[in-house]
Parts: structure tokens; C-alpha cells; sequence
């Protein structure tokens, strides 16, 4: 079944004047899922008027009511999880438990910043001069353009847009073009929970789209997931403009297995860290450093759990691990493989048949899927292309260390400082690791991927620009303080 696309502008549904733009399954690229016209430049600007003229009343709603509009749109994420998991697994190609999981996890941030809402507080302080205290209070920036990637269609527009809410803002957003129909389903969400009409206006478009809006001049912050390359473009253009901007890019992340470590639940967590979800979250393990004393030990067991692992239509209640998230996507992943192997890198586990491609074993249905089989190279080159640069797919790069320090060096070894995981069961390694690993998210003994929203999250080194989202992060992006010098009306009290 497709779904019609339609733009969500001043709280109503409107088709788009601009070409047609459809989504398609990646498993199975025929099957349509969701089609319309994309939006233009021309409603970009109705949208940011919309979202101008709601500004001043959102802003002055009391944030208990607003947060009471995020817990509704939270209990229609509750009670659609499955149904909407299952369309996020058709349009994204994660695994419907994983889709499933996605919209809970959205619905779930949606609480924690509606219950914020009670406690967004300012400060008092006392003055220097008689009869005067100065008080420090939040207020949001206004108008906020909000653009999401693909990888996690509602999770992570729902940690932008519901802190954008949540502090007063109205918001801009422009999802990716890939996954429509979640965004569609998200703003829904949020209609049908009483968002006043303007306050949140959804765009569906093309890149040249998301250029109209960033740089809009009525726009007040912009905040972005994505690649590297349009993060830096972006963060440019918001500089140039005066627009503070947060940005969440690339990571080439390292899972370091000690020679102490339990094997067995470093390989589980190594597995997942790289391959659920494909490999297509910034923060998954796409670099390995194993201590040389125990890496073919830890190489066996990850390749019986390679074994085990079924990659086919996510929609298959049996599959791990379904497509990426188009066939470009494919070629490029396919492309980095290619070049690694020729560069020098070995296939050493996984690999489908020897250069990252799936073969679909008889099923006819997903010989076209956008499917990338999950792959573990070795390389003993630090220059190499599967060491150094972020591939977004099942692709992890092994070397091998003398020890821990070596091993933390491997791991700095990258551009990138979004997030680490270290398997040791020594706490004195774990220690070393929290102040040696350039990250900012580290995991000891978990897998490197995973984020909770009262907690900050956002990388080190080239994988964030401007402050970081969630926990006491996002109210520190989502809002600016007014210092107010307050007196009584004694002369020279
Ligand atoms: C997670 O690790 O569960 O784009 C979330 C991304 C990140 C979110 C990761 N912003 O993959």
C-alpha cells in the first residue's frame, strides 16, 4: 500500500508543488511506500512564516501545558509502535523489532521532555546595589530549523524537535527524503495530541530544499544529524548568518577487546555494535582493536555468530539484519570495501561472497534489495580507506594491538570522537580508557552505540560542532537567557 506524501504547513496537510519524490522499500525496491510532490522554496517560506507568527504564544504557553502536548503525542507513539515500526522497517530497512523499538524509544524521549516542562528553571541571584536582585531566566531562540537523517526516521527527529518544543520553540523540519512517511507519522502524532496550529511545520524535499531553509533569515538556530560533509557546509552558511547551530556528523567508532576481556560477551556486543541496524547509526563499532594475544580466539566467535546471523526482509520476524538504506547507499558501501581490499585490507570474517555482497540465496523477491553482507576486513595500515572513513554500512576494520596503550592509541587513531567501547573486566584499564579514549560517548563492556535522552549526547574531535543534544545539553542549545536587573520603585533603596 502506498501512502499519499503531504506536507504538514501552519497545522494542516498540503500536497507540495515541486517534482515527485517517492520512497521505496529497500528490500524490495519495487514495492512503492510512500509518493507526492516534494516541497519547494515557496513553502519553505509559508512554513517559517507559520512557525514566525506561532512563535510568541508558543513561547508564552506554559511550559507544563506544552509539555502535556509531548506526553499525548508520546501515548500515539505507544499505542501505533507496532504498526508504525513495521512501515519504518519497510521504508528504512531495519528490522521491524528494531522499527518497533525506534518508535518506543521516540515515544520515550517525548516523555522525558514533557515532563521537563516542570522543571525548566531559571536562577536568582543576589546584587551588588540595595533593593535589586538579578534574575537569569530561559527563553527560547524562536524559530528552529531541524534537520534529520535517515538512520533513525522518528528517534532522532523526536530528540531535536521535542526539546525544541519542550523550551518554547517553534520548529522548521526537513526530514530526509528517504523516509517520509515516518516524519509524516511523527508530526500526526503530534497534531493529534493538540500541537497549536504553526508551532511544528513539516517539509519534505530535496537538499536544494534544506539549502532554502538554513538560510533563510527568519530562521533563529538550526540543528542537524548527518554527514560530515553537509554538517560542515551547513555549520559554514549558520555561521555566516549569525545562526547558532548544533550539528551531530560522522564517527569511525573503535570497539578495543584487552586480553582480559570476556570474549564471549565482547563478541555479542561487537556484533551488535556494528551490524544491528545495518551499521547505518553514527555511532556504530566500524573499527575493531583486539589484543594480538587473544584476537583469533575473539575472531572465532565473532565469525560462529556471523554464522548465525540471517540477513534478509526485515519485515521477517527470523532476520537480523535487513538492506541498507537504498541501492546508492549499496554501491558506495561496496565501493569503500573495494577500495579497502585493493588498498590491502583482507576479508576476515563475514564478506558474503568475498567483496561485501549478498547473495539472496534462491529468493528471487530480494536479488534487487539493497542488500550489503555483513563484513569483517583486516588491515595492518593505518592510511587504509576501512580504517580511516566512515563507510555507513555492516563494515568493521580489525587490527591488532600489543596492549592497552597501544590499543587506546588504535583507537585515537581517527578524525572522529563520537563514541568507543572497551571490553576488559580490569578497572584500573577501564579507568585509563575514560581519561585516554578522545570520545564522547564511552562504553565499557556495552557495545558503542545506544544513547539515553537525560543524558548528554554528542561527539569529540570531528564528529560535533556546537553543543551537544539531550539531557541538560539540549536546554542549553534550545534556549538563551535573559539577565534581568530587577528593582522595586525606592530611589537608592
Ligand atoms: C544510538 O546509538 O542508538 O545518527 C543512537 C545516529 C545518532 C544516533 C545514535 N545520532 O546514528
Amino acid at each position: 500500500m502506498t501512502v499519499g506524501l503531504q506536507h504538514y504547513i501552519a497545522g494542516e496537510w498540503v500536497e507540495g508543488d515541486g517534482g515527485l519524490l517517492t520512497s521505496a522499500n529497500p528490500a524490495r525496491p519495487a514495492e512503492v511506500v510512500a509518493s507526492g510532490r516534494q516541497a519547494g522554496a515557496a513553502e519553505v517560506d509559508r512554513a517559517v512564516a507559520a512557525a514566525r507568527r506561532a512563535a510568541r504564544d508558543w513561547a508564552r504557553t506554559p511550559a507544563h501545558e506544552r509539555g502535556t502536548v509531548l506526553l499525548a503525542a508520546a501515548a500515539q507513539l505507544e499505542s501505533n509502535a507496532m504498526a508504525w515500526g513495521l512501515e519504518l522497517a519497510r521504508e528504512e530497512g531495519k528490522t521491524a523489532a528494531e522499527g518497533t523499538g525506534e518508535v518506543r524509544r521516540a515515544a520515550q524521549i517525548l516523555r522525558y521532555y514533557g515532563n521537563e516542562g516542570d522543571r525548566t528553571a531559571g536562577e536568582i541571584f543576589s546584587s551588588p546595589r540595595r533593593g535589586e536582585k538579578i534574575l537569569v531566566t530561559r527563553k527560547p531562540l524562536g524559530v528552529v530549523g531541524v534537520i534529520t537523517p535517515f538512520n533513525f526516521p522518528i528517534a532522532i527527529p523526536a530528540w531535536k524537535i521535542a526539546p525544541a518544543l519542550a523550551y518554547g520553540n517553534t520548529v522548521v523540519w526537513k526530514p530526509a527524503s528517504t523516509v517520509p512517511l515516518l516524519a509524516m507519522r511523527l508530526a500526526e502524532a503530534l497534531d493529534a495530541a493538540g500541537l497549536p496550529a504553526g508551532v511544528l511545520n513539516l517539509l519534505i524535499g530535496p537538499g536544494s530544499m534544506g539549502n532554502e531553509l538554513v538560510g533563510h533569515p527568519e530562521l533563529d538556530g538550526l540543528t542537524f544529524t548527518g554527514s560530515t560533509g553537509v554538517g560542515r557546509r551547513l555549520a559554514g552558511q549558520a555561521a555566516s548568518l549569525g545562526v547558532p547551530m548544533q550539528a551531530e556528523m560522522g564517527g569511525k567508532n573503535a570497539a578495543v577487546v584487552l586480553a582480559d576481556a570476556d570474549l564471549e560477551l565482547a563478541a555479542e556486543q561487537v556484533m551488535f555494535g556494528a551490524f544491528r541496524s545495518t551499521g547505518q547509526k553514527c555511532t556504530a563499532t566500524s573499527r575493531l582493536i583486539v589484543d594480538h594475544t587473544v584476537a583469533d580466539e575473539f575472531l572465532d566467535r565473532l565469525r560462529a555468530r556471523l554464522d548465525a546471523w540471517t540477513v534478509g526482509d526485515p519485515t521477517d520476524p527470523a532476520v537480523h539484519m535487513g538492506p541498507v538504506v537504498n541501492e546508492a547507499a549499496r554501491k558506495s558501501i561496496l565501493a569503500g570495501i573495494g577500495t579497502s581490499v585493493q588498498q590491502g585490507a583482507r576479508v576476515v570474517a563475514g564478506g558474503g561472497t568475498g567483496d561485501g555482497s549478498f547473495d539472496a540465496a534462491g529468493d528471487d523477491a530480494l536479488t534487487a534489495g539493497a542488500f550489503v553482507a555483513p563484513t569483517v576486513l583486516e588491515v595492518s595500515d593505518g592510511a587504509n580507506a576501512g580504517w580511516r572513513e566512515e563507510f555507513f554500512g555492516p563494515v568493521l576494520t580489525l587490527r591488532r594491538a600489543a596492549g592497552a596503550e597501544e590499543a587506546f592509541g588504535l583507537a585515537n587513531d581517527s578524525e572522529f570522537g563520537l563514541s568507543a567501547a572497551v571490553f576488559t573486566q580490569d578497572i584500573t584499564r577501564a579507568l585509563d580508557a575514560v581519561d585516554d579514549l578522545d570520545v564522547g560517548i564511552l562504553h565499557i563492556n556495552s557495545e558503542s552505540a545506544g544513547a539515553d535522552p537525560h543524558v548528554p549526547f554528542g561527539g569529540a574531535k570531528k564528529s560535533g560542532y556546537g553543543p551537544k543534544e539531550q539531557g541538560g545539553a539540549a536546554k542549553e542549545f534550545f534556549t538563551h537567557t535573559t539577565t534581568v536587573y530587577l528593582r522595586g520603585d525606592t530611589p537608592g533603596a
